[in-house]
């Protein structure tokens, strides 16, 4: 796959793909062939069986500064709609794998959005999150009103939106939007070390954990606890039930199959 603004490294030792995002000068700004390239990375990966988690990282300056402001700028309702980007968006919500976002510096509008759509964040001390669409006349537009309110609370949330201001790693931490601080020299390390022990757990019961776990933010506590009830079951159907709990009683390591 021929890339422009996104770089990918396999380790297949580790069963962890990293997808960067490589638009350094314009702050990994997120534009129309940088979304789909992440998109179609993300897909391949997902279809990948060398591949287990993925981590998804800017750089030690920006994550990313949300939509590129540029490429918007002069588009009419009409064009926004048929262009219709929200697609490559909806299709990176649906990746099985599961995500970790490193993040250090900026993630911004957009960027901010696409981090939350991660499953989980590992940030360097210097990440800065924020959602300061409304400075410039709009508002989020790719989940940030519906996931960071969910992330942080009603009145976080309506803080960081209505005025555009950033919170600080720290402040992201305590406020329960990110798992943990790193130094910014081990940010990245640091997530593909919790990718890769994900990576070692059953991927099966790992992506049907992932699906279950999402359905907390669309469901009733009742359907909620059905679909999880289903997908527990679902998973003694896998050889990989039998050899996690074969082994646990004879007392040695699982050897995991994926299936
Ligand atoms: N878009 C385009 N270029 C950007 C950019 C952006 N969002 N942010 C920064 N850049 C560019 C700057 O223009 C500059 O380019 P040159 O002038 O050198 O050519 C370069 O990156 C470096 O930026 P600065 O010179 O401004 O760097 P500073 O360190 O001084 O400031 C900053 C960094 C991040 C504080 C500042 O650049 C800034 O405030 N940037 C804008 C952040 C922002 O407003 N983000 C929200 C954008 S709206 C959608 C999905 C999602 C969205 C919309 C639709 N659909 C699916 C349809 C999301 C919308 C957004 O995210």
């Amino acid at each position: 796959m021929s890339m422009e603004f996104i770089l990918i490294n396999k380790d297949a030792a580790k069963f962890v793909a990293h997808i960067q995002l490589n638009r350094p000068k314009e702050l990994n700004a997120l534009n129309a062939q940088l979304m789909t390239e992440l998109r179609d990375a993300l897909q391949e990966m997902d279809t990948d069986d060398t591949i287990h988690a993925v981590v998804l990282s800017g750089n030690e300056k920006a994550f990313a500064v949300g939509a590129d402001i540029k490429e918007m700028a002069d588009k009419s309702t009409i064009d926004m709609y048929l262009e219709d980007k929200f697609s490559v968006w909806d299709a990176i919500r649906k990746i099985k794998k599961p995500i970790i976002a490193a993040v250090s510096g900026f993630a911004l509008g957009g960027g901010c959005e696409l981090a939350m759509m991660c499953d989980m964040i590992v940030a360097s001390e210097t990440a800065q999150f924020g959602q300061p669409e409304i400075k410039i006349g709009v508002m989020p537009g790719a989940g940030g009103t519906q996931r960071l309110t969910r992330a942080v609370g009603k009145v976080r949330a309506m803080e960081m939106i209505l005025t555009g201001k950033f919170i600080s790693a720290e402040e992201a931490l305590q406020a329960g939007l990110i798992n943990k601080i790193v130094p910014v020299e081990l940010y990245l390390e640091d997530a593909v070390k919790l990718a890769a022990e994900i990576a070692k757990m059953p991927s099966i019961a790992v992506r049907i954990a992932k699906e279950t776990v999402l359905k907390a933010f669309e469901t009733s506590l009742e359907e909620g606890l059905a679909f999880e009830r289903k997908n527990f079951y679902l998973l003694f159907s896998s050889e990989d039930q039998k050899e996690g709990m074969k082994a646990f009683i004879e007392k040695r390591k699982p050897e995991f199959e994926g299936r």
